[in-house]
């Protein structure tokens, strides 16, 4: 088991329409995290969300690359980038966060994803692993010393703010039944290596003790 502190956050990923059944990006089974995460987000004091937040014409868009399809890979200026399918773009029904999450005590959301020529899947760090979200000064001046990450997808936005919540020095932990993975040529396998390397522990919603 392991005993929740008020040391201890949640963050809540990309639990948006576009992720879930009927959206432009739907996660397979997406819509499973919702009961879970509603759970488990008692068990914290604190909880932040982040929200996947596009402008149109996003660089992670296949629609912005002429001849290129949804989940083809490509170079940009950072590195590889796998592109999608136009979603969470700013302002339309399909970026807000889903109505049934139950977590008024939420205490922050994080926008991501914003600049048109960089993606993020990570709350901390855009995909030029350059700039910054703020995320991590936000909890370091709040004194967190774990984060526990859960919501969609498990393998790119879930894994990526678990591993760069491991690289700036906090305990990590991933909550797997309360997240669902889009698996795209090996992409789960990858995160979970990846996790396991960075020393991310994946635990599940029962493990979690929040009395
Ligand atoms: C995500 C692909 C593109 C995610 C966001 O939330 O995992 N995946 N944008
Ligand atoms: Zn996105």
């Amino acid at each position: 088991m392991v005993k929740l502190s008020d040391q201890d956050i949640l963050i809540i990923v990309d639990v948006q329409y576009d992720f879930l059944p009927g959206g432009s990006l739907a996660v397979p089974q997406g819509g499973a995290v919702i009961e879970p995460i509603n759970v488990l987000a008692k068990a914290f004091r604190h909880v932040v969300l982040t929200q996947d937040w596009h402008p149109k014409g996003h660089a992670s868009f296949a629609s912005s690359h002429p001849g290129r399809q949804p989940f083809e890979a490509i170079d940009l200026h950072y590195g590889p980038q796998v592109l999608w399918p136009d979603h969470c773009v700013q302002g339309t029904p399909g970026s807000e966060i889903s109505r049934e999450l139950d977590i008024p005590h939420a205490q922050l959301v994080i926008r991501k994803g914003y600049n048109a020529g960089i993606d993020s899947y990570s709350g901390f760090k855009e995909a030029d692993r350059q700039t910054s979200t703020g995320l991590e000064g936000y909890l370091r001046e709040r004194r967190f010393r774990r984060v526990f990450c859960a919501g969609l997808a498990l393998d790119f936005c879930v894994a990526w703010t678990a591993l760069d919540a491991a690289a700036a020095g906090f305990e990590t932990y991933v909550i797997e039944d309360a997240s669902r993975a889009i698996n795209t040529d090996g992409s789960l396998t990858r995160a979970q290596s990846d996790m396991g390397a960075a020393g991310v522990q994946i635990i599940s919603s029962a493990q979690v003790d929040g009395s």
